[in-house]
């Protein structure tokens, strides 16, 4: 049996019960094989049996009191997965489908993601099961005050540094770092999403949405084209899908879709990006208010469509994992899509991605697409360390270089492995191989 078919045995044999998990394993993994099976360094050092096995978990209780008085618990958890280029780097998810087989395919993913940037940070994540649907701020504060009283033992700027992913936001990251500092009588750099006035760097907000954008821009740009004109299909309407739509206007297309987890809107004028940020980040809403002041747009429910059945050009996938699946990939494929993009964390089933890819779509998986975001957050890092803050340009002009870097990375891999265009192999090789040597270097740890 070859090394890798005997890892995904084993994985499978352990972990039957963590289905993203398996998934995110499994996919990386497949690509290995023509690197692993050409070295036997890899298997004598077991390297692949180290990777797939988080350095370490914690899973905590979280007690909170409601307003009314109430007494609630819910679930934390920290994945610090993989250590060996830097300090555990990675989100911290609030939603109430949080469990450890996400967060570990989340943390997993994040080792490749954190290695494609060239910065020297190494992959976690974590979370809870609370939802912060329908709590008031008192509440979140609460809750966010009780999981750094624990979370906190187990991070550092040199050690583990948390920042937002699905419903983590600025106004989380704020009451954790306000709990961490009062708890450590400490001002230091342990989370990143930080508000500008202390410590957060310019175009962190903006990066995840902004980068996967220059990434695909770049793509365009060295086949002679551009995003000017073409359509484009967004889901999500967080902070990912809010800033990829605003980027795509400034390179002169047009995002015609925003998907919350109750349905989807349609405007083929064009989001009104600004309607969607007064909707979203300020009440704090559902898109069925979007309808209203926008003739000409529809609203779907969820089960009764989704914005992967429309006609565009280019698709960005920004909301949550699996929500694109093969029936979706076919629809796109028939509707003449030419790329998809993700932004979000494993958006497409494996069948999806296969078949895509296999039909001639040009897919950029996450981990390359959606680097953006870490890779700000690594520069916020750097700030925080020499206790200065650069201007939004220069960050701006850092971030763009990194995903431009990160493009061209990921097209050399899958080319040297004779697969020219398998964006998910490249991506997989070129972060497997730091990561790899890496631990290598550092011997049997
Ligand atoms: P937000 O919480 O800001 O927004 C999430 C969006 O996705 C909301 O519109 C939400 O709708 C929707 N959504 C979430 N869960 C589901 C679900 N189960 N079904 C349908 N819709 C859902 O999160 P982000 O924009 O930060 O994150 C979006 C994706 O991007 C995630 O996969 C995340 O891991 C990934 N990502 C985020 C980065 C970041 O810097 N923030 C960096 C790299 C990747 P609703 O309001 O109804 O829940
Ligand atoms: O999935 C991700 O890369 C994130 N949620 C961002 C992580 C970070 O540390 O900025």
């Amino acid at each position: 049996m070859s090394y890798v078919d005997r890892i995904i045995e084993d994985i499978t044999k352990k972990n039957s019960d963590q289905p993203e998990f398996l998934q995110a394993a499994k996919e990386v993994l497949e690509s290995l094989r023509v690197v692993v099976d050409a070295d036997s360094i890899y298997e004598d050092n077991a390297v692949l049996e180290r990777l797939v096995e988080p350095e370490r978990i914690i899973q905590f209780r979280v007690p909170w009191i409601d307003d009314k008085g109430n007494v609630q618990v819910n679930r934390g958890y920290r994945v610090e997965f993989n250590s060996a280029i830097g300090p555990y780097k990675g989100g911290l998810r609030f939603h109430p489908s949080v469990n450890l087989s996400i967060l570990k395919f989340l943390g997993f993913e994040q080792i490749f993601k954190n290695s494609l940037t060239g910065l020297p940070i190494g992959g976690g994540k974590g979370g809870s099961d609370f939802d912060p649907k329908g709590k008031s701020d008192r509440e979140v504060m609460k809750f966010c005050q009780s999981f750094m009283t624990e979370l906190s033992r187990h991070i550092g700027p040199d050690t583990d540094v948390p920042a937002g992913d699905i419903g983590v936001g600025g106004r989380e990251i704020g009451y954790m770092f306000g709990q961490y500092k009062r708890l450590r009588n400490e001002f230091s750099g342990i989370l990143t999403g930080k508000g500008l006035d202390w410590g957060g760097s310019l175009a962190r907000t903006e990066a995840t949405g902004y980068g996967l954008v220059y990434l695909v821009e770049e793509h365009l740009n060295q086949h002679d084209d551009s995003f000017k004109d073409k359509t484009v299909a967004i889901s999500g309407s967080g902070n990912v899908a809010i800033f990829a739509a605003q980027k795509v206007y400034q390179f002169g297309g047009k995002p015609v879709t925003m998907t919350d987890s109750n349905g989807y809107i349609y405007d083929p004028n064009g989001i009104d990006l600004d309607a969607i940020k007064d909707i979203k980040l300020v009440q704090r809403a559902r898109l069925t208010e979007y309808a209203a002041g926008h003739p000409g747009s529809t609203y779907t429910p969820t089960g009764e469509g989704k914005p992967w059945d429309l006609k565009v050009d280019i698709a960005l996938p920004c909301a949550t994992q699996n929500e694109l699946d093969l029936n979706d990939a076919k629809n796109l494929l028939a509707n003449g899509v030419k790329i998809v993009g993700e932004g979000a964390n494993m958006p497409s089933t494996q069948e999806a991605a296969d078949f895509l890819l296999e039909n001639g779509v040009t897919f950029f998986p996450g981990k390359a697409a959606n680097a953006g975001g870490v890779g700000t957050s690594a520069l916020e890092m750097s700030q925080n360390s020499e206790r200065l803050s650069w201007t939004f340009e220069e960050v701006d002009t850092k971030l763009r270089t990194i995903m431009q870097t990160i493009y061209n990375n990921i097209a050399q891999a899958a080319k040297d492995y004779g697969q020219e265009g398998n964006y998910i192999l490249g991506a997989n090789i070129a972060g497997f191989k730091k990561v790899a040597g890496a631990m290598l270097d550092q011997g049997i740890v």
